[in-house]
């Protein structure tokens, strides 16, 4: 599965080596490189092919992709799930990302009915209702609007839907990767909202795509003249196609499903729209057989990426970097604890700043690996003090009938071997 170029496999065996003779200084936090260096190393001592010519020329790639040596960090499917490749979903390679932006090349699609080609020049946004001014922008009149930037995840409410009954998919790209952080820019729906002029007795917005599911939602009046972007960009480039080309909500906090893509109308109104039949699907069934809805906000939530099953430890014991993510659609990750013993005892891993409140954030714990098996979680807390609750927690609430909104603490089985398992554990 993991994808190791040849020419770095003697330097890996010497690593592994060396680390193996150097406890005492691998304890004290420092890799031993005074022995490393003691040791003849072809890669050092001999000129190496690439060092023997010369490389691409700046004419070679226009657009650049990933080198070819990067070639497994990519979505991925479950076949189970994803037995139809247009209603479908792919999951994003967390375990072998690092930082907090997603490439939009590998961030996980959601898709109704597709992802459909649509071109700038042929792109109307229209807003109508209960507006003074019913109007159509194209996507020239949207470049003339102020417009921001601001990161943010989007989480799928399915995320970690699968695991409500158990440990089931074995790599955090599966439990996880329904999620993905980028930097938009575009308009604030409320300067567009403004130019219509909405009427004071509405109260409700709903929000379509282009796309043939059209994917209809709606939105309570007060998020949508609140954060919500019209959004154009994607990390500096165009939304790829993918991601809703040429224009797609940004709904800061709230679960992926209202992100409309390809963007085309917006109606304002003093209801919501429960005539369409999209607009309360996301509900999540309760073990007494009602439903809970319009749980729109993403809780508090977090996950080890590294170790982890699809990212083995490939060294020994002694330093150990242990990294994760953690995120809430509630304000900004105030902590993040992890623990290697299964919750028995928990240190605080460090954060790394994040200007933006509603995005992914990254936590590391510098840990001396012991080499004995290790039960990892990673356990989050949130602006409002909310702190993530284990799978338990959540199932006497929620029950097993769920599938959306499982924010549960995800538990890595790591063996001394360095292999990773998803398991739980109470
Ligand atoms: N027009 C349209 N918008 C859509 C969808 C869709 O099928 N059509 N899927 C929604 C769902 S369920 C999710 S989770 C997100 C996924 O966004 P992504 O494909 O950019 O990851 O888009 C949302 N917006
Ligand atoms: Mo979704």
């Amino acid at each position: 599965m993991t994808h190791r170029p040849p020419l770095h496999t003697g330097r890996r065996r010497f690593l592994t080596a060396s680390l193996a003779t150097g406890g005492a200084m691998a304890t004290a936090g420092l890799l031993p490189a005074a022995a490393r260096a003691a040791t003849p190393d072809p890669l050092i001592t001999e000129v190496q092919p690439w060092a023997s010519g010369f490389g691409d020329g700046v004419d070679a790639h226009p657009y650049g992709l990933p080198t070819e040596h990067e070639g497994d960090v990519i979505r991925r499917t479950v076949s189970w799930l994803t037995a139809d490749t247009i209603s479908s979903i792919n999951f994003t390679p967390i375990h072998a990302l690092d930082g907090t932006i997603t490439p939009q090349g590998c961030a996980f699609e959601r898709h109704h009915s597709g992802a459909i080609d649509l071109a700038k020049p042929d792109y109307r946004l229209m807003i109508n209702g209960m507006v003074e001014r019913p109007l159509v922008f194209t996507y020239d009149d949207l470049e003339r609007f102020p417009r921001r930037t601001m990161t943010c995840f989007l989480e799928c409410a399915a995320n970690t839907g699968m695991e409500w009954a158990g440990a089931q998919l074995n790599g955090a790209q599966f439990t996880h990767g329904m999620i993905h952080n980028m930097e938009y820019t575009g308009v604030p729906l409320r300067l567009l909202l403004e130019e219509a002029g909405v009427k004071p007795e509405a109260t409700w917005v709903m929000a379509e795509g282009a796309d043939a599911s059209s994917n209809a939602r709606s939105f309570p009046i007060e998020k949508m003249l609140d954060d919500v972007l019209v959004a154009f960009k994607a990390n500096g480039e165009a939304l790829r196609k993918e991601h809703g080309y040429p224009v797609r909500l940004v709904v800061p906090g709230w679960e992926g499903n209202m992100w409309i893509k390809w963007l085309r109308r917006i109606e304002v109104a003093d209801a919501p729209w429960e005539s369409r039949e999209e607009t309360s699907k996301y509900t999540d069934t309760l073990a007494n057989g009602t439903s809970r809805k319009w749980t729109w906000v993403m809780d508090a939530k977090s996950v080890v990426t590294s170790p982890s099953p699809q990212s083995p430890i490939r060294h020994g014991a002694g330093p150990l970097v242990i990294t994760g993510l953690a995120w809430s659609g509630r304000g900004a990750i105030k902590q993040v604890d992890v623990t290697v013993d299964g919750g028995r005892t928990w240190q605080t891993a460090r954060l790394e700043p994040q200007s933006n409140p509603l995005a992914l954030h990254r936590f590391y714990l510098d840990h001396q690996w012991d080499g004995s098996d290790m039960l990892i979680q990673s356990r989050a807390m949130d602006a409002t003090g909310y702190v993530q609750p284990t799978k338990d927690a959540l199932r006497a609430i929620r029950g097993l009938n769920s599938v959306y909104h499982n924010n549960g603490i995800q538990t890595w089985l790591v063996k001394a071997n360095g292999e990773a398992e998803n398991v739980e554990i109470s």
